[in-house]
Parts: C-alpha cells; structure tokens; sequence
C-alpha cells in the first residue's frame, strides 16, 4: 500500500521579538557602518531594518500565531533604557555589532522574563545567553580597528513581534504585531 504522503505545516516564518531603533540612533549607526564597508567590506544592513532582538523564536506554525499574540497580549512589561556605547565584531559570525559595555539591568531582566514566559509556552526550545547587540554589518572578514561609538541612548516604549525571511537583498522584516511597553510608576 503506497504510504499516505506528509505535508508540513504552513510556517508564521521565523519569529523574534525585538525593540526597533529611534531613527536618529539608527542614522548615526548606519552611517558609520557605511563608511566601514568602504574601508573593509561586508554587507551593510538597511536603515529601517536595524533593531535589537530580545526573544528569537525560529519557525512557529502559522496555526501557533493566535496563541502567541494572545500572551504577548497578556504580559505588562515596562519601558527600559537602552545604551549603545561601542562597537564589537564577531568572528565566528562575521558580525559587526553596536552593543553596551553595561547593558542596563532593566533591559536585561526584560529580554529574560520575555524569554522565561515564551519557554513556559513552548515557544522557546533553547535559549542562548541574551547579548544585548545591534547588528550593523554581516559578512565582514577584516574589521580592522573599530572606531569609538558615541553613546545612543534613549527609552525603548514598545516591543515588536517581527518575521524574517531572506529575499535577493538580504534579511527583509515584517512586523506581525506591536506592544506597548507601560510608563514606570512613581510611588
Ligand atoms: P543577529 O543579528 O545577531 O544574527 C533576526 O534574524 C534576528 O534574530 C537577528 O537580530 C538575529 O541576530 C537574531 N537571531 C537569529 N538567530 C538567533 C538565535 N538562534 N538566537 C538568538 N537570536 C537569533
């Protein structure tokens, strides 16, 4: 008897979550990466598309989105600082990053308790130790001496819900949805 045949199930895409940079931050760091790729090469990141990842997700079942805007719905998550005060380049990866010399503890504990309900749900198969990181260039071999950063801070109000796939021009992005993240209270 011919076997029945299997069908995948349709894909949401992969998933992350992520806070999206203040257009005057990501100016600063894509100019920067710009001049960098004239000096040394490697694949410049759009504008628009720069953003830090607090929860990556992969491939969820496009059946699996309801459930999980529904608890992304359900959280109360508060407004963290971000700074981003120097370059870094990663050579396993070839990555250049803007990142923190000390990540703000708020921001910290924001991508942990994301991540900690995302896992509960079983949305998260394993988690990799949160590096708080901008990636501004891919694919770069030869970084040379990284120029000094200055400092981009400002206060993140909202998180995404972001879907990624690789088209000719690289990762393009597409947000499935947004969340507000709610004011500190003063006591
Ligand atoms: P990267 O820029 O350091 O590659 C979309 O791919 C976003 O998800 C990017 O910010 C990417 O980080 C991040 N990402 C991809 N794979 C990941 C993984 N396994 N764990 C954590 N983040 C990941």
């Amino acid at each position: 008897m011919a076997a029945e045949p299997t069908y995948a199930a349709p894909s949401a895409g992969r998933l992350f979550f992520a806070l999206w940079l203040p257009p005057a931050c990501s100016g600063v760091l894509h100019a920067m990466a710009g001049a960098m790729v004239g000096r040394s090469g490697g694949r410049l990141m759009r504008e628009d598309t720069l953003h830090l990842t607090l929860a990556f997700l992969g491939d969820i079942a496009e059946k699996r989105l309801p459930a999980l805007t529904e608890l992304a719905d359900g959280l109360s998550l508060p407004r963290v600082p971000v700074r981003l005060d120097r370059l870094g380049f990663w050579a396993h990866n070839h990555i250049l990053f803007a990142g923190s010399t000390a990540p703000a503890p708020a921001l910290v504990a924001l991508a942990d308790s994301l991540q900690e309900t995302l896992k509960e749900a079983g949305f998260l198969a394993e988690t990799r130790a949160f590096v708080p990181h901008v990636t501004m260039l891919r694919k770069l071999l030869h970084p040379g001496k990284l120029p000094p950063l200055p400092a981009q801070e400002w206060e993140a109000e909202e998180i995404a819900l972001v879907r990624s796939w690789r088209s000719d021009r690289g990762a393009a992005y597409e947000t499935v949805a947004r969340w507000p993240l709610h004011a500190a209270v003063n006591a």
